[in-house]
């Protein structure tokens, strides 16, 4: 039906129909009342015709009957769409327990991608079908937003920090991937594709495809964003200060991610990644109880991709 016609796009992922159900209903009730109301404007008008007998003697100016009812109706709809509207939001914004991660960092004008095996890919990202995918996204210059129309998700992009989007795809085929948040001259051309794959093709395209399309170096080989943070690592030096024992200039690493860290003005705060990227990039903003300030700030030194890996390293770390 209406999804047959070019208006809307596919629908390609677990939570599709349910945004589009509501919709729909939304778009219902809008056209049922609007009719209504035009209908009645006719009946009245026809019925009050200036030279018409009619009933014009002054109605009751109290009706508490009527009262209630376009008090209690509109009220009954508004809470169905709230807590409609309320269920989907929160399937949208929680990626599943065991959703696998991709990354993507926006830059004017294009996405970079990069998928747990390590595969990059600009403006293209492969993704499995039927798998559970959240991808954590950040900025590298202004706001962004990755917008996946066929999977009815989308999320801001911001500098300086981590949001991300989820999805399970359900049909194999080429998507739109848009920023849907203006971004600058070009931005109507940062536009992308998700191709979803049955999960045997993407097994191949893992070990067949170059790594590097659309004209990225392949440097990095394929290592998985974990493998890369391990050489990161060593390579800014990391280790000197993080060699995990007792005694050295800074904490052990292992296991950080997610706990509760306390700070040195007795501040607790959870190690998000959100943390664990101001830790590396702006590491005197929040210092640990019992270290000295002594680690530099990487600012400028480490790109958005390379943080992200590092943070994958450390989260590897058990
Ligand atoms: C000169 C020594 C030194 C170097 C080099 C260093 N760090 Fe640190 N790091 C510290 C100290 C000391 C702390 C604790 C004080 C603070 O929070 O700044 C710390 C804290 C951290 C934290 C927060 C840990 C926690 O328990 O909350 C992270 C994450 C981190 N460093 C990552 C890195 C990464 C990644 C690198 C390499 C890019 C690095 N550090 C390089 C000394 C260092
Ligand atoms: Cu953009």
């Amino acid at each position: 039906m209406l999804w047959e016609l070019p208006l809307m796009p596919q629908q390609a992922s677990t939570i599709a129909h349910k945004v589009d159900a509501l919709y729909l209903f939304l778009w219902g009730m809008t056209a049922f009342f609007t009719l209504l109301i035009f209908a009645l404007i006719l009946v009245f008008a026809v019925k009050y015709k200036r030279g018409k007998v009619a009933d014009r003697s002054n109605p009751p100016d109290t009706d508490h009957k009527l009262e209630a009812v376009w008090i209690v109706v509109p009220l009954a709809i508004s809470l169905v769409i709230f807590g409609w509207a309320t269920a989907i939001f929160f399937e949208q914004v929680r990626p599943p327990a065991d959703a696998v991660e991709y990354f993507a960092t926006g830059k004017q004008w294009m996405w970079k991608f990069q998928s747990p095996e390590g595969k990059r890919e600009v403006n293209e990202l492969h993704v499995p079908k039927g798998r559970n995918i959240k991808v954590t996204a950040t900025s590298e210059d202004v706001l962004h937003d990755l917008f996946f129309p066929a999977f009815r998700t989308k999320a801001d992009v911001l500098p300086g920090r981590y949001t991300n989007v989820w999805f399970n795809a359900t049909k194999a085929g080429t998507y739109h991937i848009f920023c849907a948040e203006y971004c600058g001259m070009q931005h109507s051309l940062m536009i992308g594709k998700v191709i979803v794959m049955e999960p045997q093709d993407y097994e191949r395209w893992l070990t067949t495809a170059s790594s590097g399309t659309a004209g990225q170096t392949a440097a990095a080989g394929d290592e998985t964003p974990a493998q890369a943070g391990e050489r990161l690592f060593t390579q800014h030096g990391c280790q000197t200060c993080h060699q995990g024992s007792s005694g050295a200039l800074g904490p052990a690493l292992a296991g950080v991610s997610g706990a509760e860290v306390e700070l040195q003005n007795g501040e607790k705060v959870k190690a998000d990644d959100d943390y664990l990227r101001e830790s590396i990039l702006n590491s005197s903003a929040k210092i640990v109880k019992g270290y000295q300030a002594v680690m530099p700030n990487f600012k400028g030194q480490i790109s958005e991709e390379d943080v992200m890996s590092l943070i994958a390293y450390i989260k590897a770390q058990k």
